[in-house]
C-alpha cells in the first residue's frame, strides 16, 4: 500500500520532506501541495518533477479525496487551522513542530483527534529518533548513571534573520529541548527562569541572544538550557545528562579527525538540515510503516505537542517576568496513554 500525501507549505522543510519522502523512502507518495505562495508550490512541482496537484489553499488540499496524510510544513502559526480541519476530515497529519502556537490550540487539536476515536496526528520532533539520543534514553532507562540529577544542554545555531525575536528563541527553538528532555528522564515539568546574559554582538534590537533557562522537573532534576542563535561557528546541539553514578553525553557528529598545517581538527555542521537528516528520514518512515501497518502513528503524538505548549508559553512568561514561572499541564487523557498505543 502507498500513502498519498498532501504538503502544506512548500519552504525549506516542505521541500524536505518532499524530496525524502519521493527519493529516499518507501511507501509514500506526494499527490498534492500547496502553499500561500502559489509560485513556491508550483515550483516545488517541477523541482520535484512531483505527479500532484496545486491546490489554492490548504481547505480544497484536504478535500481532496485522494489524500491519506496532510503534512503541515507552513510557518508556525498558520498549524492549528490546518490539523484541526485535516483531522475532522479524518485524515493522517504529520506536523512540523509547534503544533500550534498557544496551549489552547493543541488542546481543540487534542479534542478533535479524541472525537475521531483513534490517533491520526504526529509531531514533527525528529530528536526521538536521533540515534544519539535513543542511546543516551537507553543508558538512562537501563539505569546506567543511576538517578538522573542534572542536564546541561545547548542549542546553537549559527545565525538567524532579522524576523527572529526573543520569544522565538522559546517557541521555535528551545522546543526542541523542551520536547527531547522530559522524554529522556521519564519526568514531567515543573518551573522555569530565565537569564539574559550580556547579548552578542552579532544580535539585533528584537532580540535578546543568548539565553539560559533552568527548568526544574517534579522529580527534582535541574536542567540548565542554552539557546545561542547568533553563535557563528555552526551548529552545535549539546546535551549531557548528570547522574548519581556517572554521566552520559550526546555523541558529536560524525567526523573524520584531520591533521594538517600543525592542528588536529574535526569539522562541526551548519545547519539542522544535515545534523539531523538521519533522524527525520527514520522519522517519517516510521510514521508511514506505523500508519501503513498499524493503523496509527507511534511517534510524538497532540499530546506531546500540547506538553510542549504549555511549557513554551511558561517560559516566555519567564522572559517576560524573570521570575521563576510554574508549568502546570492539564490531566492526560486516557486516550493517550502509552497503553492505548502498544494495543493500536
Ligand atoms: P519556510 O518559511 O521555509 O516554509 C514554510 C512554507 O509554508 C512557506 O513556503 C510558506 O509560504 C508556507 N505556508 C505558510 N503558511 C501556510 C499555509 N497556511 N498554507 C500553505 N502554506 C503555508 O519554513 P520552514 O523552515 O520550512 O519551517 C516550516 C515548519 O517546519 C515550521 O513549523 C518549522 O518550525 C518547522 N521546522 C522544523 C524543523 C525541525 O527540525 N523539525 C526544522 C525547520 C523547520
Ligand atoms: P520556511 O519559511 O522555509 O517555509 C514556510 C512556508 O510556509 C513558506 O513557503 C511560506 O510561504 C508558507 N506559508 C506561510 N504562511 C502560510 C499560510 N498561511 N498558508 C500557506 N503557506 C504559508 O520555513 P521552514 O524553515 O520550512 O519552517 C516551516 C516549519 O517547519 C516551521 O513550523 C518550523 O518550525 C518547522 N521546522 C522544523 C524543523 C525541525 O528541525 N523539525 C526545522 C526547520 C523548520
Ligand atoms: C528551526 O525551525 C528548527 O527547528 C531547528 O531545528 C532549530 O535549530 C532552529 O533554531 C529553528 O529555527
Amino acid at each position: 500500500m502507498t500513502l498519498k500525501f498532501g504538503v502544506v507549505g512548500t519552504g525549506a522543510i516542505g521541500r524536505e520532506h518532499i524530496d525524502r519522502i519521493t527519493n529516499k523512502l518507501s511507501g509514500g507518495k506526494i499527490v498534492a501541495v500547496t502553499d500561500v505562495n502559489q509560485e513556491s508550490a508550483k515550483q516545488t512541482v517541477e523541482m520535484y518533477q512531483l505527479d500532484a496537484v496545486v491546490y489554492p489553499d490548504d481547505q480544497a488540499l484536504i478535500a481532496d479525496e485522494n489524500v491519506d496524510v496532510v503534512v503541515v510544513t507552513s510557518w508556525g502559526p498558520a498549524h492549528e487551522a490546518t490539523v484541526v480541519a485535516a483531522v475532522e476530515a479524518g485524515k493522517y497529519v504529520f506536523c512540523e513542530k509547534p503544533l500550534a502556537t498557544t496551549a489552547e490550540g493543541c488542546m481543540r487539536i487534542v479534542e478533535a483527534e479524541m472525537k475521531q476515536g483513534k490517533k491520526l496526528v504526529q509531531v514533527g520532533f525528529m530528536r526521538r529518533y536521533d540515534n544519539g539520543y535513543v542511546q543516551l534514553k537507553q543508558a538512562i532507562d537501563n539505569h546506567e548513571i543511576g538517578e538522573p540529577l542534572m542536564i546541561r544542554a545547548a542549542h546553537r545555531n549559527p545565525t538567524v534573520g532579522e524576523n527572529y525575536v526573543t520569544e522565538m528563541a522559546v517557541v521555535d527553538t528551545l522546543i526542541h529541548e523542551i520536547d527531547v528532555l522530559h522524554w529522556l528522564v521519564n519526568d514531567d515539568y515543573k518551573s522555569v527562569q530565565v537569564v539574559f546574559p550580556r547579548k552578542t554582538k552579532y544580535s539585533h534590537e528584537k532580540l535578546q541572544d543568548p539565553q539560559l533557562f533552568t527548568i526544574e522537573t517534579v522529580g527534582g532534576i535541574v536542567m540548565s538550557v542554552e539557546v545561542f542563535v547568533n553563535c557563528k561557528y555552526g551548529y552545535d546541539i549539546q546535551c549531557e545528562v548528570i547522574g548519581e553514578d556517572g554521566v552520559a553525553k550526546l555523541p558529536e557528529y560524525s567526523s573524520i579527525v584531520m591533521r594538517k598545517d600543525e592542528k588536529l581538527s574535526t569539522s562541526i555542521l551548519n545547519d539542522w538540515k544535515y545534523r539531523f537528516m538521519d533522524a527525520y528520514n527514520v522519522e517519517i518512515q516510521d510514521f508511514i510503516d506505523s500508519v501503513t501497518k498499524k493503523g496509527e502513528p507511534q511517534g510524538p503524538t497532540s499530546w506531546d505537542g500540547y506538553i510542549a505548549a504549555v511549557t513554551a508559553d511558561a517560559c516566555v512568561k519567564a522572559q517576560q517576568t524573570g521570575q521563576k514561572e510554574a508549568i502546570v499541564l492539564n490531566e492526560k487523557p486516557a486516550f493517550y496513554s502509552e497503553k492505548k498505543l502498544q494495543k493500536a
